[in-house]
């Protein structure tokens, strides 16, 4: 038996969230405890009707252990597809809204890691990302994308897309491709790299310390 007062024991660290401009809607249900176990089910379910997009978001949440509900929805959806104006505003509107309900879940930062690193490689590409979950946003990205398109996301926006999960969330991102030919291998490797460090950042440390010499974060 669990002794209820036990540290260990945790309120869930989830957040729904919708967030609505006069040209686009995002609807997000984010837990952040969902590592496939016993018990334990992820569910991600990605919709922002940019395929390539969904594609990311849904390895961030995958390898992130994170159940992951997103829907967008532009003023300007035409046979299928956004505008490539809406497209941008989604773009960014998507990762806005996820930093905001990846923060919301996480909750006052108190009994996690709050660093993380994560190398991860897909074929040749290999991504680091070092995460610091500090209340200080800051965003600094080196991906070395040559396409100007990678299916339907215009690859002008991926870097844009990590300062707004950062700026959102709160916290300091530093995301390096390594190396790799394929545009596609190096961002997915970039967010799946992203995935394990958030994993290990907010993974509970069973103390209720507040990782910061400030004592606050
Ligand atoms: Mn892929």
């Amino acid at each position: 038996m669990h002794d209820p007062r036990s540290p260990t024991i945790m309120a869930a660290r989830q957040a729904s969230i919708s967030r609505k401009t006069s040209e686009t809607e995002v609807e997000i249900h984010i837990d952040l405890d969902c590592t496939p176990g016993p018990n334990v089910k992820q569910t991600i379910d990605v919709s922002t009707g940019i395929g390539f997009l969904d594609h990311m978001y849904t390895a961030l949440a995958k390898h992130g252990g994170m159940s992951l509900t997103m829907k967008c929805k532009g003023d300007l959806w035409i046979d299928d597809h956004h505008t490539a104006d809406e497209s941008k505003l989604l773009e960014l509107d998507s990762a806005i809204a996820l930093g905001t309900a990846f923060k919301q879940a996480l909750g006052e930062v108190r009994g996690i890691r709050r660093y993380g690193t994560g190398f991860a490689p897909l074929d040749e590409a290999l991504s680091r990302v070092v995460i610091d979950i500090c209340s200080r946003p800051y965003c600094v990205t080196d991906l070395g994308l040559k396409r100007e398109k990678i299916g339907d996301l215009s690859t002008e926006m991926i870097p844009h897309i990590f300062y707004s999960f950062a700026m959102a969330s709160g916290v300091t991102l530093h995301v390096d491709v390594l190396r790799g030919e394929n545009d596609h291998h190096r961002s997915e490797s970039a967010f799946k790299a992203l995935a394990l460090a958030i994993r290990q950042a907010i993974e509970r440390t069973g103390s209720t310390d507040v990782p910061s010499t400030k004592g606050v974060l």
